[in-house]
């Protein structure tokens, strides 16, 4: 388990007392008092989720101290603050997350056990607070926990959603939902601030007027008002005295009962407004990569990116009683184009509300926003329709008209007669009614720095899908490419190893994985690599143990673990794992004394609940598992499982056992991945295309330690360009054919040809992902992985070195890049004073 590290009985630490005294008799006390007066239970009563909310707020008490100095030592050093916009934050449990970064995980733990109880079991009763789909919610977190860690001084601002992700239920094979409600115990982390509520407006009308100055003004009268409430939750850094921000805004109606459409008899326009406000942060849309278009989530994306400027723009005039020099204080990321309205906002906050001239706010927007772009996929890219836009944001549209006035004049005076590139740089897309507002256009017009998230992806947003800005503006772009903080996909989830490597290498890689790269020297060391193997059997026996108890499946723990975690996606290729574990099946059905390697897959992921066809690959995946498991001649040789409602908690265990990584993405699809990050810094070796961050991760790794496989990016552009036709792929393939064949004529669906006509349809006549043209090499590299992975010793060693050359992927180092090239912001130490009488 995780040591102390930073935080000794005295020293860095000097007050003793309940609130924030970290001795083990301060701990002890400060769970009781938390039990009793918080929960209002003794141990008689309590529930081991009374007793986790003891610990949460006992470790929350600890560190609103640190925050509370940290915000105090950031204003008194006049510090430029990062603004991290995003609508997604995919946090995972806090509390051993806290108890980590605090240092006193085992001094936590042993304080209970003392007790009898088991530290452990009760931070499982956290409900996990899923306020993200995927990859880029969870990249949000990771930041946040590098930004503290760092020293920097930052904020999250994002939306308290009421439901998170929702939960997934595997009934008969079908992915079901259930809502989930996170909140329904209490959230024992966050701090409401309704002294500092936001009003935010939507629909009406403008007027323009002049003022008594002579100066051209515009008054937006809204339609409704809601109101934003933020939650605080604190953001530890590992080992230092900064605590962070996470600012979660929830709405609140700004007028609960219209009493007089009460007295005319409308009950319901009576709570309309109320019903209107609470519905914008209800609920997350669950869809990941795709964008529907739909009014309320036009209204979460204005709701919290309004609230979060307007509380800029307080705390900065708080401060500076100006807004000349917002952008000199203030830098404000984008987390993809969800928050990119902020820019039309912030110029509407400078022009109609601070009444500052047009040049001045644009000048200052300019210089505050920078964007980072998460994907290359045509239908993640946002445009919202003109009508809706005008109806919601009439104030925005005429703002959003104007920048792109201003920006064409400049495009045309660079590109005379080039009508085609101003009509593709343009903010607005088509005519008459189906006009469309092109967010990602607004992101690039209104930030300094563009950037993409691996350094191919970014390669491919210069060459293709941001290109004419990429021309017009080359210095603007940026590669970042992603990073996962080790503090929790390390430190937290795998225990084993990790106190491993502070054994063999002291605790520095903690905070500087480069570190890692000392644990080479140790990869030819036979009673290392032994340990080393102990490590990840000890992790797989309990992985094992919760799919037996979830899924009821007894998996061999010898067997290799091959794991694809991740959004359902056609893209992600889930179906092509699928089509390898069929081929091992027929092979041992055509022989049954084939020497096959024993395997068990792994699968977890959620699919857009609208997305039909990502849905039947979940089904299909779980049709083939129940005959696979069933069948007493591949007893020992191959399982299938998948495991339902994969979150970030589940994640943790699953990168500890994994031992083979599947990053299997259509090369130029995945815009970098982070999962693939946190497979190979637990030791799994990955098996993958040349995708996204994968590409990265092979140059660090080494080509030899790394299962390459499938076309590359300009291969499959090529191919594309060509007229690519599955068939010549299919009918060329006997092996492809028997897997097909077998799917088609109901083998895995109780005789049934017809379910899964969809997914072989769509293979077979049209294969946008190319799984074909992938598909004899995906099973080789797999025949090679096999090979590999009885070479016992050979592959530990693989797994090692995977480990040691993880070093760049810490978010730490994304973060610090960050940092000098995109916000100039440097690292502000906070030290921790006890309290004093002036407290008071
Ligand atoms: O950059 C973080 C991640 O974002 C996504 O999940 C996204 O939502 N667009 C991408 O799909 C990932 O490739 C990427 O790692």
């Amino acid at each position: 388990a995780p040591q102390d590290t930073q935080v000794p009985d005295s020293g860095l630490v000097r007050v003793e007392d309940d609130r924030t005294g970290m001795s083990e008799q301060s701990l002890k006390r400060a769970i009781v008092d938390n039990l009793h007066y918080g929960q209002g239970k003794d141990n008689y009563f309590a529930t081991p989720y009374d007793y986790y909310m003891a610990i949460a707020r006992s470790m929350r008490d600890r560190l609103i101290k640190r925050r509370i100095q940290t915000a105090r030592t950031h204003i008194q050093e006049d510090s430029k603050v990062v603004y991290y916009l995003s609508a997604e934050f995919l946090m995972g449990r806090y509390t051993g997350n806290s108890l980590i970064n605090l240092g006193i995980y085992e001094r936590v733990r042993k304080v209970l056990r003392e007790s009898g109880l088991e530290l452990d079991d009760l931070l499982e009763k956290e409900h996990e607070p899923g306020l993200g789909n995927g990859g880029l919610g969870r990249l949000a977190a990771c930041y946040l926990d590098s930004l503290a860690t760092l020293e920097i001084p930052a904020v999250g601002y994002g939306i308290r959603y009421e439901f998170g992700i929702f939960e997934q239920e595997i009934r008969n094979g079908w992915q079901a939902e259930r809502p989930d409600k996170w909140l329904s115990f209490g959230n024992a982390w966050e701090v409401s601030l309704p002294e500092y509520r936001t009003e935010v407006k939507f629909g009406g009308h403008t007027e323009s007027y002049t003022d008594t100055k002579g100066r051209y003004q515009t008054n937006w009268i809204p339609e409704h008002t809601v109101f934003g409430i933020p939650y605080d939750t604190p953001i530890p850094g590992y080992g230092v005295n900064t605590v962070n921000i996470l600012r979660l805004w929830k709405a609140e109606s700004s007028n609960e009962f219209d009493l007089d459409a009460f007295n005319a008899g409308d009950y319901l326009g009576a709570v309309a407004n109320k019903m209107f406000s609470e519905n914008i942060s209800k609920v997350l849309y669950p869809n990941d990569d795709t964008v529907q278009g739909k009014e309320l989530r036009l209204e979460q994306q204005y709701f919290f990116v309004s609230c979060s400027l307007q509380d800029i723009i307080r705390r900065h005039i708080y401060h500076y009683n100006s807004l000349d020099n917002l952008h000199e204080k203030s830098a404000i990321q984008l987390n993809d184009t969800h928050p990119s309205i902020g820019i039309a906002e912030l110029m509407r906050l400078l022009i109609d509300v601070h009444q500052m001239d047009w040049e001045q706010a644009w000048h200052i927007t300019q210089n505050c926003f920078a964007y980072t772009n998460h994907t290359l996929l045509p239908e993640a890219l946002e445009r919202w329709s003109v009508n809706l836009f005008g109806r919601l944001l009439p104030r925005h549209l005429e703002i959003i008209y104007e920048i792109n006035f201003r920006f064409l004049s400049e495009v045309r005076k660079r590109y005379p007669g080039d009508n085609e590139r101003i009509a593709r740089l343009s903010l607005i897309e088509g005519e008459g009614a189906d006009k469309k507002v092109r967010m990602a256009n607004l992101a690039c017009v209104g930030s300094r720095k563009i950037n993409g998230v691996a350094a191919l992806h970014t390669k491919l947003l210069q060459q293709d899908v941001l290109r004419d800005f990429y021309e017009l503006a080359p210095e603007k772009f940026i590669n970042k490419t992603n990073g996962v903080t080790p503090r929790r996909w390390l430190l937290l989830g795998n225990p084993r190893l990790s106190n491993l490597i502070t054994e063999k290498i002291g605790e520095a890689w903690i905070t500087n994985l480069d570190e890692l790269r000392k644990l080479e020297q140790f990869a030819d060391d036979p009673q290392f690599r032994q340990t080393w193997r102990e490590i990840k059997q000890a992790n797989k026996q309990d992985l094992a143990a919760y799919i037996e108890r979830k899924n009821h499946i007894q998996v061999d723990t010898n067997s290799l673990f091959d794991v694809q975690v991740k959004r359902l996606h056609e893209y992600k290729r889930q179906l092509l794992n699928v089509l390898h574990i069929i081929t091992l099946y027929n092979r041992i059905k055509r022989n049954p004394n084939e020497d096959i390697l024993p395997r068990t897959f792994i699968f977890g992921g959620k699919a857009a609940p609208g997305y039909f066809i990502a849905k039947l690959i979940i089904k299909l995946i779980n049709s083939v598992a129940a005959v696979v498991n069933d069948d007493p001649s591949l007893e020992g040789r191959l399982k299938v499982a998948f495991l339902s409602n994969y979150n970030v908690s589940m994640s943790q265990q699953i990168y500890a056992a994994a031992e083979l990584s599947e990053q299997i993405s259509t090369a130029g699809k995945e815009a970098s991945g982070t999962g693939n990050m946190k497979f190979a810094l637990n030791g799994a070796l990955t098996i993958g295309t040349l995708d996204g961050a994968n590409v990265e991760i092979r140059e660090e790794v080494g080509a030899e330690n790394f299962f390459l496989c499938g076309l590359t990016t300009p291969e499959v552009y090529e191919l594309k360009a060509k007229g690519y036709n599955p068939q010549e792929y299919y009918q060329s393939n006997s092996e492809l054919q028997e897997v097909i064949r077998l799917i088609a004529c109901g083998h895995f669906s109780d005789g049934d040809s017809q379910l899964f006509r969809p997914l072989l349809d769509s293979l077979l006549y049209n294969d946008k992902y190319m799984l074909f043209a992938d598909y004899q090499s995906y099973i080789d590299t797999q025949d090679r992985v096999s090979q590999a992975y009885r070479q016992e010793d050979n592959w530990t060693r693989m797994s090692i070195l995977n480990t040691a050359r993880m070093g760049k992927f810490s978010s730490d180092r994304a973060i610090s890049e960050y940092c000098k090239e995109i916000w100039h912001v440097e690292p502000v130490p906070v030290e921790f004073k006890e309290y004093s009488p002036e407290d008071m």
